[in-house]
């Protein structure tokens, strides 16, 4: 599947619809994650060497909202442990087809299981690794606790959790600086000010930012003995949480 440039925003929308990931948005995912989220392609390749570190041998490794699923292919060019499979999972039917198309071409080092279902319904066990990158932030506040209570259950002792999320701040003047950077850093890529205002406005009330402390704090009550930062560029944020 070859990624198309993303203008889906570019021209005025009469109305614009809550954002959904759709064939159209599938068609040119690839290019919309690397030009709107900062510091996408470090944390993928990140994923792949932490992954190589904490993946155990006869362990799942869970990729949480896979989408075309470049974090379950950067782990599986790393693992090295013995009898490991990745469960790639997301819930849009696009999404997955695009991925199970992608891998068609690709040799299997690692198993793969690409499946189509929502990540608050499924059963998550023996895992040694769990990737949510930027998936959390699409989830109903109200179920995330329970998830993330799931996602601490489901890991094997020693085992890690990589959360990465758009966050909002409690500082209001931090906040209207981090969002500015972020536009700034969209223009910077190619995006006009109508695109990014348009795709604003989709995205309003489907991607739901938390503060860190409120991701911290969860990821505490879940269980987790530590929850750390390890990358951040402007309001992306990548988590290592640690059973
Ligand atoms: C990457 N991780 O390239 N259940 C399953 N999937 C979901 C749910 C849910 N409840 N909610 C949202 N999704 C990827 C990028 S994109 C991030 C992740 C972004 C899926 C949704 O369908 C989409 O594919 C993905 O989570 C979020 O590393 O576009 O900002």
């Amino acid at each position: 599947m070859t990624s198309l440039k993303d203008s889906i925003y570019a021209d005025p929308l009469g109305e614009i619809n809550a954002f959904t990931f759709d064939e159209t948005v599938v068609s040119v995912f690839p290019d919309m994650i690397q030009r709107s989220v900062p510091g996408y392609n470090a944390i993928i390749t990140a994923i792949g060497l932490l992954a190589k570190r904490y993946a155990q041998p006869n362990s799942f490794c869970y990729d949480l909202g896979c989408s075309l699923g470049a974090a379950t292919l950067a782990m599986r060019d790393q693992i090295e442990a013995e009898n490991c499979r990745i469960i790639a999972v997301d819930n849009s039917q696009s999404m997955v087809s695009g991925f199970k198309d992608k891998l068609q071409g690709l040799p299997v080092s690692i198993p793969i299981d690409v499946q189509f279902a929502d990540i608050r319904d499924i059963s998550i066990e023996n895992a040694s690794v769990i990737v949510l990158n930027f998936t959390l932030q699409f989830v109903p506040i109200e179920d995330r606790q329970s998830f993330i209570r799931k996602v601490y259950q489901g890991l094997l002792p020693n085992g890690i959790l990589i959360l990465s999320e758009k966050l909002k701040s409690a500082d209001e003047r931090q906040n209207t600086l981090q969002t500015d950077m972020h536009h700034l850093f969209k223009k910077a890529k190619g995006y006009s000010d109508l695109e990014i205002s348009q795709k604003r406005t989709a995205l309003e009330n489907v991607l739901i930012p938390e503060t860190l402390n409120q991701h911290q704090q969860r990821l505490h009550n879940a269980g987790f003995s530590s929850a750390e930062i390890w990358f951040q560029y402007f309001n992306f944020a990548s988590i290592i949480a640690l059973k």
